[in-house]
């Protein structure tokens, strides 16, 4: 499809029958089908339901976590309405955000569940494809449930058409399923490191329970109890589960295949295996003992080790626990309760409603174009598997400019066709409208195991880096659809490869980008008093 024909959506007062659109959607692959359209349930790589029932379907179709189509067109928020923990991680120094939902960033500023409120309103009102409210930090929302409660009410009583979200380290849940469910709240995540204690004992240094502190392996042994019967008691009620786990490279990067299999077969849906976040300026535990974060092909290795009948996530952004938007992007500085409090709020739901169903026209029309490329591979043979950075801005399509990029989707592409495998973070090259050489170094270090870019545009300066670097830069797919558009080139690639015209060569490793926003001491001081620190 070309750029003439993608939708803008937006158009307020379309005509488009939402249920319609929806049972369009659902008769198309989904969550659970990989791009391959194998009945294997892979997030990773989704385009509609097929293997799932419609009332699964139901909850993940526009929820940008639960699912990566659903991630380009779909945006979520957080409230920081949560800020006291009751656990210690050591890859937390509790003056940064929640490392469990998010990257150690600070949150502006924390909310009361009135002022929440009143934002989910605004947002709502702002950005009609915000389908879901989070509560995630920025400490634990369990260890604060009566703020966390008290949001979900007020949000369900004025919003009802926003699906709630709750992300919490588990050591509280069994007490509050009952609770969790008679809210509404159709999604929980669990941060599930470890299900072996002895390797807990290396994460968790203490665990608080009934106003007592357990240190050690007894702290873990309470946590991995209580996160796994959590688990077991939401899965039977029917609220659909993520589990997050981070991997830490020499403490647990190999048992989380135990971890997996525990949690897969306590009925998670997903599990989303992310990446440590850690330097020293950090001042976490991990931090300052030098403990690395994984390479983005140690990260990419033990996702694909759990792809078998698991959905795995890899389109996780790490976000702050104040977050709004498209997953990568943020938009929480347009959303200060300075701003909300001024905002003229106008919750529009049957806006809203014509909005997403010209969205979903989008999207059908995105998997259609998908499918009928991939039917192309059919009779293709070749085992190339190559990586290829994309530069985009949402909606599925390659809109963004190689210098205004501050992330790139990566996809692998395979006579089975285009499937997203992660994403990375990188400085944005053009600075004001000059390129930053050094920008440039750091954006080829992130996509160094990439064999291509796509892109809206780029200028002759990086390209010709790029192409020193041996990494294609390809621009001829603007505003056209991701998928579709990597895998007509890659045809083009194993074509050139059996002509002799190229050479076929592996790629490197890359690096994934770590980003933190390092917290004013004023901040610190409110932090401590929120977490007992
Ligand atoms: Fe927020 Fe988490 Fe709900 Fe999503 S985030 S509470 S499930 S609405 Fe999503 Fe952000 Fe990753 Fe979390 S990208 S950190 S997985
Ligand atoms: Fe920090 Fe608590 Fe979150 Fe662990 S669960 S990362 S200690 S806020």
């Amino acid at each position: 499809m070309d750029s003439s024909a993608h939708l803008e959506p937006g158009a307020k007062g379309s005509d488009v029958d939402l249920e319609a659109v929806m049972q369009q959607v659902a008769e198309h692959k989904g969550c659970g089908t990989t791009s391959e359209g194998t009945a294997k349930p892979s997030c990773g790589s989704s385009d509609g339901p097929q293997d799932m029932p419609p009332e699964i379907w139901d909850k993940v179709k526009n929820h940008p976590c639960y699912s990566e189509e659903a991630h380009h067109h779909y945006a979520r928020m957080h409230v920081a309405v949560a800020p006291a923990c009751n656990i210690q991680c050591n890859y937390c120094n509790r003056k940064y955000d929640c490392a469990n939902e998010s990257r150690p960033g600070v949150v502006s500023e924390k909310l009361t569940p009135e002022q929440a409120a009143k934002k989910v309103l605004a947002v709502a009102s702002t950005i009609p494809q915000m389908t879901v409210l989070g509560i995630a930090g920025p400490g634990d929302p369990l260890a604060n449930p009566a703020k966390t409660f008290k949001t979900f009410e007020l949000i369900s009583q004025t919003a009802p058409d926003i699906k709630l979200c709750l992300s919490t380290n588990g050591l509280a849940l069994p007490e509050h399923v009952d609770t969790i469910a008679s809210y509404n709240v159709d999604h929980v995540t669990i941060t599930i490191n470890m299900v072996d204690p002895e390797i807990g004992a290396k994460i968790y240094p203490w665990v608080f329970y009934k106003h007592k502190r357990y240190t050690g392996v007894e702290a873990a042994q309470i946590l991995t109890d209580h996160q796994l019967r959590g688990l077991e008691m939401l899965t039977e009620r029917g609220i659909l589960c993520k589990v997050n786990s981070v991997m830490i490279p020499g403490v647990n990067d190999k048992h989380l295949v135990e971890v997996n299999k525990a949690v897969k077969s306590r009925g998670a849906f997903l599990h989303n295996i992310m990446p440590l976040i850690s330097a020293p300026e950090h001042g976490t535990v991990f931090g300052l003992n030098g403990q690395r974060g994984p390479t983005a092909q140690e990260l990419k290795a033990l996702q694909d080790s759990c792809e078998g009948e698991m959905n795995m996530m890899r389109h996780c952004r790490q976000c702050r626990a104040d977050a709004v938007g498209l997953l990568g992007e943020d938009r929480s500085e347009e959303f200060t309760t300075d701003k909300i409090m001024a905002m003229e709020v106008n919750y529009d739901l049957e806006g809203r409603k014509a909005y997403q169903a010209v969205v979903e026209q989008e999207r059908v029309a995105k998997v259609e174009a998908k499918k009928e490329e991939v039917a192309t591979l059919a009779n293709v043979e070749s085992d190339i598997k190559i990586l290829a950075a994309v530069a985009t801005k949402g909606q599925g399509v390659i809109n963004e400019h190689f210098g205004h990029a501050k992330e790139f989707q990566i996809y692998e592409l395979s006579t089975k066709g285009a499937k997203f495998v992660g994403h990375r973070r990188v400085d944005l090259y053009c600075q004001g409208g000059f390129g930053d050489e050094d920008s440039l170094e750091t954006v080829i270090r992130a996509i160094n195991d990439c064999h291509a870019v796509f892109v809206a545009k780029i200028g002759g300066c990086p390209k010709s880096d790029l192409q020193k670097a041996g990494i294609d830069p390809v621009d001829e797919y603007a505003h056209e659809f991701i998928e579709k558009s990597a895998i007509t080139w890659f045809k083009a690639y194993l074509e050139k490869v059996k002509s002799g015209e190229i050479v076929h060569e592996a790629r490197g490793d890359a690096e994934i980008r770590q980003g933190a926003l390092i917290e004013t001491s004023e901040e610190w001081d409110e932090r401590k008093v929120c977490n007992g620190v």
